[in-house]
C-alpha cells in the first residue's frame, strides 16, 4: 500500500532555496543539515497544543537510542498496542481505549511506607520533573520498538513515600473498570492487571513511570495516564493505567504469573539464551524493519543491570 506524501512532508521552497544556499556554504554545514533531516523519524507529530508545557520536544535527546537505532514511527508506536482491558489484537486498543478517562485520575502508594499518600495525576507531573528517554521495548512475543517516552524514575516517587525496612517488592495495579475496558469482560484472564519488581529493581535509575511519548501526553493505548517502563524486561512488565502501587514484604504474583506460570515467571528479564516454550527469543522482530535482529541480554541494558543477579540462575529465575 502506497503512503500519501503529507502537506508537512514537501519542503516549503523557501526553505528549499535557503537550503540551497546552505549547501553551498560549507561542507560542513552540508553535513550537519544531513544529520538533522536524519533525525527526523518519518511521521514524528509535532508537539501536541495540549501537551504539558513542562514536557521536553520530541526526540529532545536525539533521534535514536543510544545503541543507534532509529525511533519507531509514532503511528506504529500509538497502532499497534498490546492492552488486554481493550482488545487482544493489536489495533483494537487505539479505538476502543480512546474515550477512557484518564482525568481526573489518582495513583494510591501506601503498603509498607512511612508516608502512604494519594496521588492526583496533575500532582505527580508537576512534582516530578519529566524527562525525555529513548528505550527499546522488547515484548514477549518478539517484537520490539524503540520509543521516546516522557516521565520520571519511579525511584524519585518511592523515596517520597518512604518504604519501611520490611518493604521488599512492589506491586503495580492497573485501573479495574469492565464499563469502560471492555476486555475485562473476558473471564480468562484474573483483572484487574497486577505486575511486580522487587525493590532494588524498581528504585533502579533506568525505571521509568511514564507520562507521555514523543513530546505528548500518553496516548489511552499505551497506558494513559501513567504507566511503568521497565525497559530491560519483557514488555509486559511494563504495566499500563496504574492506579494502586503497594510496597509489599512478598513476591506479588502478576496478571501473566496467574494466568500462565510456566510461560510467564516473575523476573521477565530480556533473555535470548532462554527460550519462551513455545518459541525462541533469540531474535526478534523490530517493527518498522523487514527481517529479524539479535536479542540483546537484558535488552541491551547489560552494563547497567546485570548486577541485579549476579548469583542468580535465570533460566530458573525467568
Ligand atoms: N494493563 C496492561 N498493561 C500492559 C499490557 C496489558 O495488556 N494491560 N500489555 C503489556 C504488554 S504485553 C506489552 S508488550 C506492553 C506494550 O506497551 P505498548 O503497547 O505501549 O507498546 O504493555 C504491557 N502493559
Ligand atoms: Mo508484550
Amino acid at each position: 500500500m502506497g503512503v500519501p506524501i503529507k502537506p508537512s512532508e514537501i519542503t516549503p521552497e523557501a526553505v528549499y532555496i535557503s537550503r540551497r544556499r546552505f549547501f553551498r556554504d560549507t561542507a560542513r554545514l552540508a553535513a550537519a543539515s544531513l544529520i538533522l533531516s536524519a533525525c527526523r523519524p518519518k511521521n514524528t507529530p509535532s508537539p501536541a497544543a495540549d501537551a504539558s508545557a513542562a514536557y521536553p520536544a520530541p526526540a529532545a535527546t536525539g533521534c535514536a537510542d543510544e545503541l543507534g537505532d532509529a525511533l519507531t514511527d509514532y503511528q506504529d508506536v500509538t497502532g499497534y498496542t498490546n492492552y488486554y482491558e481493550f482488545s487482544t489484537d493489536k489495533s483494537g486498543p487505539t479505538r476502543l481505549a480512546a474515550n477512557l478517562t484518564t482525568s481526573p485520575w489518582s495513583v494510591a502508594v501506601s503498603g509498607l511506607v512511612d508516608q502512604p499518600h494519594t496521588f492526583d495525576i496533575d500532582e505527580i507531573k508537576a512534582l516530578f520533573d519529566q524527562e525525555e528517554r529513548i528505550y527499546r521495548m522488547r515484548c514477549v512475543e518478539a517484537w520490539s520498538m524503540v520509543i521516546p517516552w516522557i516521565g520520571f524514575p519511579l525511584k524519585k516517587l518511592l523515596e517520597l513515600v518512604k518504604p519501611t525496612s520490611d518493604a521488599k517488592f512492589v506491586r503495580f495495579e492497573t485501573l479495574y473498570d469492565p464499563e469502560q475496558m471492555p476486555g475485562q469482560k473476558n473471564s480468562f484472564f484474573p483483572f484487574p492487571y497486577v505486575e511486580g519488581l522487587r525493590l532494588d529493581e524498581a528504585m533502579h535509575s533506568l525505571t521509568l513511570l511514564a507520562t507521555g511519548l514523543y513530546g505528548r501526553d500518553l496516548s489511552p493505548q499505551n497506558g494513559a495516564p501513567v504507566r511503568l517502563v521497565v525497559p530491560w524486561k519483557y514488555g509486559f512488565k511494563s504495566i499500563k493505567s496504574i492506579v494502586k502501587i503497594d510496597l509489599v514484604s512478598e513476591m506479588p504474583v502478576s496478571l501473566w504469573m496467574a494466568s500462565g506460570p510456566n510461560e510467564y515467571g516473575f523476573y521477565a528479564n530480556v533473555n535470548p539464551n532462554v527460550p519462551h516454550p513455545r518459541w525462541s527469543q533469540a531474535t526478534e522482530r523490530r517493527i518498522g524493519e523487514s527481517g529479524r535482529r539479535d536479542t540483546l541480554m537484558f535488552n541491551g541494558y547489560e552494563d547497567e543491570v546485570a548486577s541485579l543477579y549476579a548469583g542468580m540462575d535465570l533460566a530458573v529465575n525467568f
